[in-house]
């Protein structure tokens, strides 16, 4: 054991420290093929020519990501970007297989106008509420060929986002809104095989302005509830008004078993999709703490949650990007793993909130370098992953 390794189990426990480095090793993060892809700013897309830009070459990048990192056993999938047809969707199993990863989940897009069909301008109306029934069908068509894409994919995961909303108040009845959101949302729900599941994200504003579909958490709530057991709450740590306790929201969803997954990101302004943990990594760190806290007390245990990055990288060299993303989430992971519980709970009903976030504190203060380093070693991976990543690249 390194001395700085051993410093840190005399400061949290060696069993903590042993925990910690299995745990982060294990811990699955999938990554989204559109990550690997050159990301747009509102007013243009800076192409370098050096990112990957087809379906086949993001899966590559997506392979040499998992190579240097363990993590991205799983990609998630949006469709159509990654694809419009059977034929396509086969073709990205095998990209996959080549990559050596595996389809995570299918993301469906409802927001992209198609060149054909009845998705295309006419998607600025909405899609699962829009006012045309022949829209409506052809949105949830979309989510029916989608489920069908996991089919051949192996996936079990269908995620839901949806760009709809209004613009000002005449534009649409709220009433109709929430009873077309809700007819199409059952009709898609119907389709699902047994063991697969539907995770439904909000946000709060964007594309909309004046009244998003399902834009809190509470909507998406009741929403899953309404259609039964297989749909879930997917938090995007982008989709919040500036104010939200986010690790408050994950606490409720898990509580009820309503918790199924994360896109991580940081945001700064609105749904910035900026590099998870490289704004507000005590937010990261409080979300893990929490969630380690719910397994405590008997909720889905942290690997069984959907976890997975959702950003776009606009600037920087997207394949470096989510890998320093990943290191944030690590980081943040592995800090919460090394908060004693125990004594975090005696503080608190000791009323000795002093106390309480000293705990807190020492653990989010500590270097935990090391123990990503072990962990890696321990995997025959490099222990800095974006700097071989650069060696690679350099052809060295
Ligand atoms: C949305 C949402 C979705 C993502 C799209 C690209 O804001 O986060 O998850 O698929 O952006
Ligand atoms: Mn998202
Ligand atoms: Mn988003």
């Amino acid at each position: 054991m390194s001395e700085k390794l051993a410093a840190l189990s005399k400061e949290f426990g060696k069993g903590r420290v042993e925990a910690a480095i299995e745990r982060v090793a294990a811990l699955p993060v999938e990554v989204p093929s559109w990550g690997f892809g050159r990301g747009g700013t509102r007013f243009a897309t800076y192409v370098s020519g050096k990112e990957p830009s087809t379906p086949k070459e993001k899966i590559a990048a997506a392979g040499r990501f998992h190579e240097l990192t363990g993590k991205g056993r799983t990609v998630a999938l949006h469709f159509p970007w990654d694809g419009s047809t059977k034929r396509n969707v086969r073709a990205l199993r095998q990209y996959l297989a080549n990559a050596g990863v595996k389809a995570g989940s299918v993301n469906a897009n409802l927001f992209t106008p198609r060149d054909r069909g009845p998705l295309g301008a006419d998607l600025r109306f909405g899609s699962l509420t829009h006012p045309h029934a022949s829209v409506r069908q052809a949105a949830v068509r979309h989510n029916l060929d989608c489920l069908e894409y996991m089919h051949i994919l192996d996936s079990k995961t269908l995620v839901l986002w949806l760009p709809d909303g209004t613009n000002s108040p005449g534009q649409m009845s709220l009433y109709d809104q929430a009873d077309r959101l809700e007819a199409s949302l059952k009709n898609t729900y119907r389709a699902l095989r047994k063991r697969e599941k539907l995770l439904i994200e909000y946000k709060l504003f964007e594309p909309a302005m004046y009244a998003t579909a399902i834009q809190s958490y509470g909507r998406s709530l009741e929403l899953c509830r309404m259609l039964g057991e297989q749909a879930q709450v997917l938090v995007d740590l982008g989709h919040h008004a500036p104010t939200v306790n986010v690790e408050q929201i994950v606490a409720q969803l898990l509580r009820q078993e309503k918790l199924g997954g994360f896109h991580f990101n940081d945001r700064a302004c609105a749904d910035d999709d900026l590099a998870s943990g490289s704004l507000h990594p005590h937010q990261l760190f409080r979300i893990f703490c929490n969630l380690i806290e719910g397994e405590l007390h008997g909720y889905t245990p942290v690997p069984e949650l959907a976890l997975m990055i959702d950003q776009s990288h606009c600037i920087k060299d997207p394949l470096e990007e989510m890998i320093e993303s990943l290191q944030n989430i690590e980081t943040a992971y592995v800090k919460a793993l090394l908060v004693d519980h125990e004594a975090l709970k005696k503080a608190q009903d000791r009323c000795d909130p002093t106390k309480a976030d000293s705990i807190l504190r020492s653990a989010f203060l500590a270097d935990v370098r090391p123990v990503l380093a072990e962990a890696r070693w321990a995997q025959g991976l490099p222990e800095d992953p974006l700097a071989a990543a650069r060696r690679k690249r350099a052809g060295l």
